[in-house]
């Protein structure tokens, strides 16, 4: 039965996830480059035809040193896919095409052979070829940058390329989460916290070393804090993030750029001194030119969680090299979200209502929730009466029971009750009935309390009399607020006490409203 569930949820959820597009581009009467980056274009048309087909770039246009870059800044989602037509245009000669999907590079070396003649120059050694990229991954950052260049190295009229049909689609969070990982944890509580790095000034809060202040450098178009010449290895970039909302949990995501070989390096970031990534290096890079130097450069992107719940966090970003060889390094897309506690909540363990351990001032923890404090007085009697008489009151076994037509009187146990109704129930009603038991001996009389209102007792007392055996306590109770009403109830053989949990002077109070006890002396 649970695995037929199971595989019933799984083809559920495999309906329900349609990748959707949020940016498609040079295909069918969308020809705009806005967003594009490009770099050493050789011809001021950026549209060119090959055959039939309109293309970015194409013939004359795109070739040696031509690099452009994307970046596009996505809805919450947890996977996305990236595809678009390459067409290698007349004579390469074993020469790359470079494509960076964020961290994924994927390369493709096309030659003079093989191929098909559609535009161009229209010799034995001037095909077209045209190949589709896709990639399809887990990634939750909010930006995804596409970088494509190649590293011809003639006239743009003997060797060019061009792309078509460009589409980014993506697997998007459930509804109301600003981040997710997946579309089956929970996610609502995640908030988007803060971004680094926006505009100049949020450099300053940031140092290398601990005293020179973190700058910034530009590859691809795309901005870098750190990056060539501004950042090494060994060096570490710290700063602390303060008056975070509150919280029970923190996740990073962030792009680290090498240039460089890093290849027997390390990685680590710390948050609040715990270390929390400690990656070894590896990279495949490859050569792209960043402001005018060709240098060897990969992507990689993170992501870490932790749990954290203080009002700021100290971000350490640091790399090891045992090398000599200079390298450099940087970061971006740096962004911080925070699981928020519930509302009112100053210190939690999880998002839940019930998981709040402390709130904000002016409001307590009232049944796990944060209330106003004032929002719990007790309630108000508008009626009570006493009554003795002769008859017997039923065949109970016991000589004292509490009815009310609010409560079921099958869930009413011996012992201690938890009683609790919403605040839409407006008025409470409550009846206490005793009987003297036949053995005068052992109850001699009935002590009745019953707390009035402004604070007022009422304290009554009945002696047990044979004649009238029979004692029934009537009230109604009745809210001022619209509030939830929270009540203890403690039965036995010979008592009957009601205890309200309200809320007086920012304290939790157990306040006795009425009750009911055979004494005997
Ligand atoms: C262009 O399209 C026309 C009609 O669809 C077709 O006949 C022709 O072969 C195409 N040319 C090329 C170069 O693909
Ligand atoms: C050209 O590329 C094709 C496909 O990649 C390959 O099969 C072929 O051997 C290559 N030819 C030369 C001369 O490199
Ligand atoms: C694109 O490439 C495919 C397969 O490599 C080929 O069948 C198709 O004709 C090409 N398209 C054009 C318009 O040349
Ligand atoms: C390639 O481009 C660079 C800079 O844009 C230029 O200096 C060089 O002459 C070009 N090479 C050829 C063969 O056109
Ligand atoms: C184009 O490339 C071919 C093959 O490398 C070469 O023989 C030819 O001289 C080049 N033509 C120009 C104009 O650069
Ligand atoms: C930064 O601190 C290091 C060691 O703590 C010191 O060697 C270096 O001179 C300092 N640089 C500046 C610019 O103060
Ligand atoms: C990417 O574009 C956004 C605007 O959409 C911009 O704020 C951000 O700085 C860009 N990222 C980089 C690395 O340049
Ligand atoms: C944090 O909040 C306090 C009180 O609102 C404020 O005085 C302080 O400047 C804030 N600190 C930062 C770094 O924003
Ligand atoms: C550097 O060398 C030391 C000692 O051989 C080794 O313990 C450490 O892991 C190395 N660090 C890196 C980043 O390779
Ligand atoms: C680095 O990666 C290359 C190929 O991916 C592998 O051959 C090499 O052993 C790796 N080096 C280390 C130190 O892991
Ligand atoms: C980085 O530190 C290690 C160990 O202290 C040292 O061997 C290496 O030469 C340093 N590299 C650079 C580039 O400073
Ligand atoms: C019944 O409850 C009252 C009040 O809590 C207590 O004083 C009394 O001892 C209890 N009697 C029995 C028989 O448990
Ligand atoms: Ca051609």
């Amino acid at each position: 039965m649970f695995s037929f569930w199971f595989l019933l949820k799984i083809i559920q959820l495999q309906a329900e996830n349609q990748f959707e597009i949020v940016y498609s581009a040079f295909s069918e009467g969308n020809f705009n480059k806005e967003g594009w980056h490009i770099e050493v274009p050789h011809s001021t048309t950026l549209f060119q035809k090959c055959g039939n087909e309109t293309m970015f770039g194409g013939f004359s246009t795109f070739s040696n040193d031509t690099l452009i870059t994307y970046n596009s800044s996505l809805p919450p989602h947890y996977q996305v896919k990236v595809s678009f037509k390459y067409w290698k245009i007349d004579s390469w000669n074993n020469e790359w095409v470079y494509i960076f999907f964020d961290d994924k590079l994927k390369k493709e070396m096309f030659n003079l052979t093989e191929d098909y003649q559609v535009c161009g120059h229209f010799d034995k050694d001037s095909f077209e070829k045209n190949v589709t990229f896709q990639i399809q991954m887990i990634h939750s950052s909010k930006f995804i940058f596409i970088i494509i260049t190649s590293n011809l190295d003639q006239n743009a009229q003997n060797e060019s390329w061009g792309i078509n049909d460009f589409k980014i689609e993506i697997l998007k969070c459930p509804k109301g989460c600003m981040y997710c990982q997946d579309d089956i944890l929970p996610c609502d509580f995640w908030i988007h916290f803060k971004s680094f790095w926006i505009t100049p000034s949020e450099f300053d809060e940031w140092k290398i070393d601990g005293n020179t202040t973190l700058s910034s450098s530009v590859c691809a178009g795309l901005n870098i804090a750190g990056g060539y010449h501004k950042l090494g290895s060994n060096q570490t970039v710290q700063s602390t993030i303060f008056n975070l909302t509150s919280h029970f949990i923190v996740q990073v995501e962030f792009k680290i750029w090498l240039f460089g070989n890093w290849d027997v390096d390390q990685f680590i970031l710390k948050l609040d001194n715990q270390e929390l990534l400690n990656e070894h290096l590896n990279q495949s890079a490859h050569e792209i030119k960043c402001q005018g130097n060709k240098q060897n450069v990969s992507i990689l992107n993170f992501r870490a969680q932790m749990n954290h719940s203080q009002s700021s966090m100290e971000i350490t970003f640091t790399t090891l090299s045992n090398s000599t060889q200079n390298k450099y390094w940087g970061i971006n897309a740096f962004d911080l979200y925070i699981g928020k506690c519930s509302i009112n909540c100053e210190q939690c363990y999880g998002p839940g209502y019930q998981q709040c351990t402390a709130c904000i001032k002016d409001w307590v923890i009232f049944k796990g929730e944060c209330v106003y404090y004032n929002k719990i007085p007790p309630l108000t009697f508008d009626h009570i009466s006493i009554v003795q008489q002769l008859t017997k009151i039923s065949n109970n076994i016991h000589s004292i029971q509490l009815k009310s037509d609010q409560i079921d009187q099958e869930t009413i146990k011996q012992g201690e009750n938890e009683i609790e109704f919403d605040q839409n129930i407006s008025i409470l009603n409550f009846e206490i009935q005793a009987q003297c038991q036949k053995n005068l001996n052992i109850h001699n009389f009935i002590q009745i309390y019953i707390r009035q209102n402004n604070e007022q007792q009422y304290f009554h007392t009945r002696s047990c009399q044979e004649n009238l055996p029979t004692i029934i306590i009537k009230t109604n109770l009745l809210q001022k607020f619209e509030q939830t009403k929270q009540f203890l109830l403690n039965v036995n053989e010979t008592s009957v006490e009601l205890y309200q949990l309200v809320i007086l002077e920012y304290q939790q109070t157990k306040l006795l409203i009425l009750s009911l006890n055979f004494i005997w002396t």
